[in-house]
């Protein structure tokens, strides 16, 4: 080959993984990458119907409401239907549970082959969608339990974050962005729209320690616990020093900035939701893996949330993300 010119160098999420497999993880079978490629093909085809919406008939709702009692958009039905169909393929997938499914989807008896459990919000900020403000797809990866009598979907389901394998998310905004963490740190990747495929973009991602921004939805001050209210009163002195607030109102691309830019993202008890609005099993526990595979912390204001014990599949948690000592300042106000 001509010495001059260069092969374009790029590096796709699945070379990415196969190469920190191969050098951190010897043994791994290749079979969470398979894995791995039902999810991104999902997202590829959620972020091109995102792209077109408007231009072709996903907008809006269908007229449903869903398990937790929210009006179900249409693309909510369609990302939730693209990720099992493409899952469905998986043959190492048994389980799937979503947001939009009252009940899990049990694809296969669970065994040896068929060992992972993905649960996902399909697209999380759907009250966002039809006003073009950033979406996105947020997934935690189990593995079966040893031990667990045939039959007994639920336990199988119902493990702590701590013992999660994998998680990531994906943002539709000005690009496409896929984030994840198998443990070994957080790689976020790019959707190059030419060639169809995730480019990486920043390896082992750290969110800063610290960050003078809080994200939270104000308009509930009243509804908030006093441990809160005192933390945002807080905020706004002369002592505190300046702080900023943003808030998206979709969690995905709230969690994105906080992880890049520092800071903290609030969403407590309220009186209308005094167990807080978000997930635990796939909105809380995916971002609390990635925020301390990242440096950061997640908490519900008592405990870690990577180590609740789940008790429902769509139960609900507060959640307190961002960076350490943002959030630690946070559980002073919130405790004392
Ligand atoms: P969804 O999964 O039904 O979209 O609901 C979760 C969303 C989060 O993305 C966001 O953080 C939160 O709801 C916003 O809630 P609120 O409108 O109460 O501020
Ligand atoms: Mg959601």
């Amino acid at each position: 080959m001509n010495a001059s010119i260069k092969p374009i160098a790029f590096n796709t999420i699945q070379q990415h993984v196969l190469e920190r497999q191969r050098r951190l993880h010897p043994e791994a079978t290749g079979e969470f990458n398979w894995l791995l490629g039902g999810i991104t093909l999902a997202t590829k085809v959620i972020s091109d119907q995102v792209r077109r919406a408007g231009l072709v008939d996903v907008l809006g709702t269908t007229g449903e409401t869903n398990v937790q009692g929210e009006v179900v958009q249409k693309l909510d039905v369609i990302a939730n239907e693209t990720i099992a169909a493409s899952l469905g393929y998986r043959d190492n997938v048994g389980i799937m549970v979503s947001e939009e499914d009252d009940e899990p989807r049990i694809l296969k008896e669970l065994d040896a082959k068929a060992k992972y459990i993905v649960l996902f919000d399909p697209l999380d900020g759907s009250s966002n969608i039809d006003v073009n403000v950033s979406i996105g797809t947020i997934f935690s990866v189990l593995q079966r339990r040893e031990g667990i009598e045939a039959g007994r979907v639920m336990d199988h389901i119902l493990q702590p974050g701590y013992q999660q394998v994998a998680a990531g998310y994906v943002i539709y905004s000005s690009s496409t962005v896929m984030a994840y963490t198998t443990g070994d740190g957080v790689h976020m990747f790019t959707l190059d729209p030419a060639i169809g495929v995730y480019r990486l973009h920043r390896e082992n991602i750290t969110m800063p320690p610290m960050g003078r921004t809080y994200s939270v939805n104000e308009a509930y001050f009243a509804q908030f616990p006093k441990g809160i209210r005192e933390y945002l009163k807080w905020t706004k002195t002369e002592e505190a020093g300046g702080y900023g607030q943003r808030y998206i109102g979709s969690l995905v691309a709230d969690f994105h900035r906080t992880l890049l830019k520092g800071g903290v993202f609030l969403y407590p008890p309220t009186r209308k939701a005094p167990k807080g609005k978000l997930r635990l099993l796939y909105e809380a526990n995916p971002l609390a893996f990635i925020a301390e595979q990242a440096g950061g912390a997640a908490t519900d204001g008592t405990q870690r949330i990577l180590d609740k014990i789940p008790a429902a599949l769509h139960e609900r948690t507060p959640l307190v993300i961002g960076s350490k000592a943002e959030v630690d300042r946070v559980l002073s106000f919130w405790q004392s």
